[in-house]
């Protein structure tokens, strides 16, 4: 495994490459052309100069999060071939640039859904939180409105206020759209691409979805593992695979993360590891990633993944906001630092205690 950490870019982060470096314990950057918008080319000159300038800081780009999928393609409207074109020249291009591993959700509308970006704990920190009941109480459109003042006036992925203007427009895209269409969609997408993945060796991560479960009752297929491996069955490549976030799967405390590992040999591409404190099983908040901080063992997350062979990259996913520190809600350096660390440390002891 290598350990990574999240990086917005020079223009829209908060942290900075230096300080990445100088955890010692990240050696890449999992990072993304931020401008632009779903279904648009990343154009290779782009890329090389994001690629120089997090090379010159002396890292490296570890993965992309994420090359994101248009409305179009995961809608199968008339669009979608011209936005997958996009997608596979995009990918042809990151291929060029020596880039092999590519996040990327099929969630419809919002990205992610939390109801609070700053939940006081009893220490002070803050952090992401969610409750059913508060969702309940939303009106969709206005759930952009609801947490924009919480950002910290940063640009949140997946919530950026150019698409959440059209919102109600995006709800009448998917009315028709229940999970089997949506499923449908996805493998098309994913057999238009396999051929470009497999000439430059790019392995897919599909993102969970985050909560995993249905959220203003759009459909959600990436939730547990019986969804997860119909995935990987009806598009069986290699290339085909998922980024493990403990923090959405973990969402459902149904599912067993360790089991889940255990059941993807070689189809994990990309690991976030975080840890979730349930005060329901609708009610939960971003913890420290310390396993007695919340509900999910780490070790035997750790352990699952060094046990199936697991190398791709992992980064810390979120963390809390501690230290005063004022960054975009879940990607502040402190706590993320602290995690990498953590991290570093289990794979490190579990990696010699099974050569012994
Ligand atoms: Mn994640």
């Amino acid at each position: 495994m290598e350990m990574t950490m999240r990086w917005y870019g020079s223009k829209f982060d908060t942290v900075t490459l230096k300080q990445i470096r100088q955890t010692a314990y990240v050696k890449g950057v999992i990072t993304m052309l931020y401008d632009k918008q779903p279904g648009e080319l990343w154009p290779q000159d782009e890329i090389h100069a994001l690629k120089t300038e997090v090379e010159d800081a002396g890292l490296h780009i570890s993965g992309i999060e994420s090359v994101n999928v248009s409305d179009a393609i995961k809608t199968g409207s008339k669009d979608r071939d011209k936005d997958i074109d996009n997608y596979i020249k995009s990918l042809e291009n990151l291929g060029k640039e020596d880039i092999h591993m590519v996040c990327y959700n099929f969630m419809p509308v919002f990205d992610w859904t939390r109801t609070e970006l700053a939940r006081r704990r009893p220490d002070g920190s803050t952090v992401l939180a969610y409750t059913q009941e508060a969702v309940d109480k939303i009106v969709p459109e206005k759930m952009f409105e609801s947490i924009k003042g919480e950002m910290n006036g940063t640009v949140m992925p997946g919530w950026e206020p150019e698409r959440m203007a059209h919102v109600k427009e995006l709800f009448e895209m998917y009315k028709d759209i229940d999970e089997n269409k949506l499923f449908d969609n996805l493998v098309y997408f994913l057999n238009a691409i396999m051929p470009v993945c497999d000439k430059y060796d790019i392995n897919m991560a599909i993102h969970p979805d985050d909560p995993a479960w249905s959220v203003f009752g759009l459909p959600r297929i990436i939730t547990d593992k019986a969804h997860i491996l119909h995935l990987m069955q009806a598009v069986d490549n290699k290339h085909n695979g998922l980024t493990l976030c403990t923090g959405s799967l973990g969402t459902n405390l149904g599912n067993n993360l360790p089991d889940i590992i255990r059941s993807l040999p070689g189809r994990i591409h990309f690991a976030h590891i975080r840890n979730l404190k349930f005060h329901s099983p609708t009610n939960f908040e971003e913890a420290a990633h310390l396993s007695s901080d919340g509900t999910f063992d780490m070790y035997e997350i750790v352990k699952a993944l060094h046990d199936i062979g697991f190398d791709g990259p992992v980064r810390p996913d979120h963390g809390r906001m501690i230290w005063d520190e004022v960054a975009m809600p879940g990607y502040g350096l402190y706590d993320r630092a602290l995690g990498a660390a953590y991290l570093c440390g289990l794979f490190e002891a579990i990696g010699k205690a099974d050569r012994k």
